[in-house]
């Protein structure tokens, strides 16, 4: 079996605890990917060690000059895209398209951000004194860490760690133990491209060893992380404690709003991708679909035909709509869930269970389930599932169905499918959510726009776009007087009071 190491001080090193865990692919437990090192706190103390140094590096590198690394990065990954996506796939399921969309999305973000190193703008204003100027630029902030989840493994690590690198920090990344082959593969590229050394560190393990001892460590002052609502939580504690800079991505509950003048084609083909695209494990996972009174049994009907049609199983074989699970834990959890919503009497119309078919016996499937007569408030409907699961909910008018949509704790994605261009923007402006589509599925985010959640999906930053930019810099202001005398702001500039 193949062993991986950490990158850790310059080189691929083995973790200093000697011990491993295996990689398989959720499609079929029988094959390894390979076996990745289980690190610790001493390996994370080497990481830190080194990326302060190469931040020293990194920091005086001219942000343009940082910018050709990530553009040089992307011109990589367009020649490996494919064959990123087959080990991807292979790691964590999801079928090929899904895959090289996953690649794609990494290549958007490298060009993005090399164009921001020609950019990177502070502000330059008038000052309120004579022969002064006061102007704005960025600084870079330090080491930061880097904790990603398994669902997209090649583009969450890069909206994270591509921003942070063009600001000038260095990177300690830690990807989630599902998907660790494409971390590996990431860093490679990274290097070759030309990034220094000891600007990246790969530190492969566990939340509870290797995550927790990045979050914890005093010289780590910025951390990013995406996953559960619960991890957050906790990691939003330490880092408070700590003062330490956080960007929070975590849990949705989308829904998607369906009135009755929508086309209903458009809308079908928007929620199979919606609820059923990523076995329903993305943060922006269509899992409830609002219906208006007068579609409901219609769209409803058609959709169950349709997801009975859908073709589940390895990613890597063509003709698959949906693979399989990441894990045993998580189909565990997906099961527990239908059983709280035949308790909460919805009525399971479809899917439900673990499928029989052949090739499917050796991974972690689920059927794609269509529950109907949810009610708001039931569990179903208000907590993440994280799996290929859909809540189905009816409304007569629209501030029903926004009430409904805004009636939960999270608030990442929602969309609307309408003709009527006045409920198109009265949703805009109503729904609790970072990100509306328009006659689109909830999912759909493009790397050059601000992508993130209100409530407790997030902490009030935003990954991709032009925000990121400001997570991972400090504004520092400078003033410069040359009228060779001492003007004091506020004093000697004062108009006086009227008489
Ligand atoms: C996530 O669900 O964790 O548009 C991220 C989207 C994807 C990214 C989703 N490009 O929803």
């Amino acid at each position: 079996m193949k062993s991986f190491k950490n990158f850790i001080g310059g080189d691929w090193v083995p973790p200093i605890g000697g011990e491993y865990f295996e990689n398989r692919n959720p499609a079929d437990l029988s094959d390894t990917v390979g076996r990745f090192p289980l690190s610790g706190a001493a390996d994370v103390d080497r990481a830190v060690e080194s990326a302060r140094r190469g931040f020293e590096v990194w920091r005086n590198t001219p942000a343009p000059a940082r910018g050709d690394v990530l553009r040089k990065l992307g011109d990589i990954m367009v020649k490996r895209k494919d064959e990123i996506a087959d080990l991807m796939t292979r790691e964590m399921g999801k079928p090929l398209a899904e895959t090289r969309g996953d690649v794609q999305e990494g290549i958007d973000t490298a060009y993005y951000a090399a164009s921001e190193g020609r950019r990177l703008f502070g502000h330059t204003v008038p000052s309120e004194l004579r022969n002064k100027w006061a102007m704005s630029f960025r600084r870079p902030i330090g080491v930061a860490g880097i904790i990603t989840p398994f669902n997209f493994p090649m583009a969450i690590p890069t909206w994270k760690m591509f921003p942070a690198l063009l600001c000038g920090n260095a990177c300690i990344f830690k990807p989630a133990e599902d998907v660790p082959h494409t971390g590996h593969v990431l860093v490679e590229m990274m290097l070759e491209a030309g990034l220094p050394p000891e600007v990246i560190q790969l530190v492969h393990g566990l939340g509870e060893s290797a995550g927790a001892a990045i979050v914890n460590h005093p010289l780590i002052p910025v951390i990013s992380f995406t996953g559960s609502t619960e991890t957050g939580r906790m990691v939003g504690e330490i880092c408070g404690r700590m003062h330490k800079r956080l960007s929070l991505e975590m849990g949705g509950k989308n829904a998607m709003l369906v009135f009755d003048d929508a086309n209903l084609d458009l809308a079908l083909d928007g929620v199979l991708w919606g609820a059923f695209g990523t076995t329903g494990q993305r943060c922006t996972a269509t899992s409830r679909l609002i219906l208006q009174d007068g579609i409901h049994d219609e769209l409803l009907s058609r959709l169950i035909d349709r997801v009975r049609d859908l073709k589940l199983g390895d990613g890597r074989k063509d003709g698959t709509d949906v693979g399989p699970l990441i894990s045993q834990n998580s189909l565990e959890k997906v099961e527990r869930y239908i059983d709280i919503g035949q308790q909460e009497n919805a009525d399971l119309l479809c899917g439900g269970k673990r499928p029989t078919g052949k090739g499917l016996e050796n991974g972690y499937f689920f059927e794609p389930t269509i529950f109907a007569r949810v009610r708001a408030g039931m569990r179903l409907e208000q907590e993440e599932i994280f799996g290929p699961v859909l809540s189905v909910l009816r409304f007569r008018a629209a501030d029903e169905a926004f009430a409904i949509n805004n009636d939960v704790k999270y608030g990442l994605s929602s969309s609307v499918y309408t003709q009527d261009v006045n409920v198109a923007m009265r949703a805009m402006n109503e729904l609790d959510t970072g990100i509306t589509y328009i006659n689109a599925p909830t999912i759909g985010a493009e790397a050059h726009l601000p992508f993130g959640g209100v409530k407790q999906t997030g902490n009030g930053h935003r990954e991709g776009g032009w925000e990121v930019y400001e997570f991972y810099s400090e504004t520092k202001v400078g003033y410069l007087d040359f009228s060779g005398s001492l003007q004091r702001a506020q004093i000697d500039n004062y108009l006086g009071t009227p008489d």
